[in-house]
């Protein structure tokens, strides 16, 4: 276990001495933002603070069973005053979609590698497995103890943002705090079920037709001076509108589905292309060491080692393939 950092106890008194406080994340909010922004919520309310909860994009689907999820605002823009506000999950401030955050006491608190340090406080902490292992660390700190509700909202953060204990950064500090979770009575089989074994027949239907079409490249094939045949290291999923509708979905419930070509030994990243009508949505993700969020950043994007994004403004083949030829060179390159 490290030692809390100094950070910790500046944003803590800021918070304690806040009569007022906003609370955001991302843009697109996953699991780790909500359920992070949902616990730090609570807690804070439990110390008598006005607390609110502005995201710029509703949460999935998935997520209706969250604690408290009505409480979250959506807007664009911020115009009320704050005694603090807390960012949480952005690497950089216009990650949260939101405007008129600029000149406000910012607290930035997050795990995503290259964070831009834009917060009158920084906490940036890329050794934890999600937001909410700092969110955890964060409440006991301020001396509030976890409820079942606040427990439900770390512990989905840290089940989705790991993929289920897969993912990098899981350490003995993450037990600690799913130990803590699991002292509260809460169920952690139950929220499981919720998270994963209470999708629409639509998302069924749109997993396998997405794995049909299916393409499985060659390293070689992407990268014209490399020799050696590395067989099919990149899965590439393809979605657009038409399929969304074929299958009666949303762009909800395609969450999670770009993980489960990994499951073939063979596969070392996936690139899942969604055409949204105006620009092209990219999620790559890898394994190991192949580093898919430089590809990301090189795009203007970002995220993990392991799992990143990017957006293609103006979409067309070339930039189909450069993102294509980008992944295999990571994986080149993460080969010794
Ligand atoms: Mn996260």
């Amino acid at each position: 276990m490290t030692s809390p950092p100094p950070e910790l106890d500046s944003i803590r008194d800021a918070l304690l001495g806040a009569r007022s406080v906003l609370l955001t994340s991302h843009a697109h909010p996953d699991g780790d933002s909500l359920g992070s922004q949902l616990a730090l919520g609570a807690a804070l309310r439990q110390l008598g603070k006005q607390v609110r909860i502005i995201d710029c994009d509703p949460a999935p689907d998935l997520y209706t069973f969250l604690p408290d999820l009505g409480t979250i605002e959506i807007a664009d823009n911020v115009t009320d005053r704050f005694d603090a506000v807390v960012v949480l999950e952005c690497s950089s401030l216009d990650r949260t979609g939101l405007g008129g955050l600029d000149e406000r006491p910012l607290i930035n608190i997050d795990h995503h590698p290259g964070n831009v340090m834009y917060g009158t406080l920084n906490w940036h902490d890329e050794s934890a497995c999600a937001c909410a292992e700092l969110v955890s660390e964060l409440i006991d700190t301020l001396g509030v103890p976890l409820t079942p509700a606040m427990a439900t909202q770390l512990y989905v953060a840290i089940l989705t943002d790991t993929g289920s204990f897969r993912h990098a950064n899981i350490t003995p500090r993450t037990f600690t705090i799913c130990q803590k979770i699991a002292a509260t009575g809460i169920n952690p089989t139950d929220v499981a079920s919720q998270v994963y074994n209470n999708g629409s027949l639509g998302r069924l239907r749109l997993t396998g037709m997405l794995l049909e079409r299916m393409q499985l490249e060659h390293v070689s094939h992407l990268i014209p001076d490399v020799t050696i045949i590395h067989g099919n290291r990149v899965a590439v999923l393809r979605l657009n509108d038409a399929m969304l509708a074929e299958a009666g979905c949303t762009p909800d419930d395609i969450e999670g589905i770009v993980n489960i070509p990994l499951a073939a030994r063979d596969v070392q990243a996936v690139v899942f292309f969604k055409d949204t009508g105006a620009a092209m949505r990219v999620s790559l993700r890898s394994k190991g060491s192949v580093d898919v969020r430089q590809v990301a950043v090189s795009f203007g994007g970002g995220g993990h080692r392991n799992a990143a994004g990017l957006t293609i403004e103006h979409p067309s083949s070339e930039t189909d393939s450069l993102v294509l030829s980008r992944v295999a060179a990571a994986i080149t390159d993460s080969e010794p």
